[in-house]
């Protein structure tokens, strides 16, 4: 079972800037962290990264051929991506959306998500633990419907 791991704009500054909202690991600690998790859950990921919403519209549509589901942190295209909703139902694929913070307890426009509702499932405020309860939900749901 393979998963792509999406982390949207500016995320590639974790553990650098705003320690106090989004904790002080990386990027890279975070995927050490998932890699770790999917070793012991026996499934494969693949990580993605880009500040442009085309890109990673397009690496959806690419992965999407390779991969049963996605983990996604759309980064403030949350609040604002159509186009990343409709990419993500398009190619029929669960997701769940992960986020570091607690959108609920932040700023009002930080409270809605254009993915939430079409989502397999949403885990928000635990850091980056939030992408490791994430990931074995999901995997926890493909197994589920696809017994091995
Ligand atoms: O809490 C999350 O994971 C967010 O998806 C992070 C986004 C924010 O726009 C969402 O509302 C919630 C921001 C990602 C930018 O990451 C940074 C990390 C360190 C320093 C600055 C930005």
């Amino acid at each position: 079972m393979r998963i792509a791991v999406v982390h949207g704009p500016n995320l590639r500054l974790l553990g650098r800037r705003e320690p106090a909202v989004y904790g002080t690991e990386t990027l890279a600690d975070v995927n050490a962290l998932l890699s770790e998790e999917a070793a012991s859950l026996g499934v494969e990921l693949e990580f993605f990264q880009s500040n442009h919403e085309g890109e990673i519209l397009d690496f959806v549509d690419a992965a999407s051929a390779r991969v049963e589901a996605f983990l996604v942190n759309p980064g403030a295209l949350t609040h604002t991506s159509v186009a990343l909703r409709d990419a993500l139902t398009g190619v029929a694929r669960p997701f769940v959306e992960v986020h570091l913070s607690n959108t609920a307890a932040r700023e009002p426009f930080r409270h809605h998500s254009f993915l939430s509702d079409v989502a397999a499932g949403v885990v928000f405020g635990f850091g980056a633990q939030s992408y490791v309860l994430g990931l074995r939900g999901l995997v926890a749901r493909l197994r589920k419907v696809n017994p091995a």
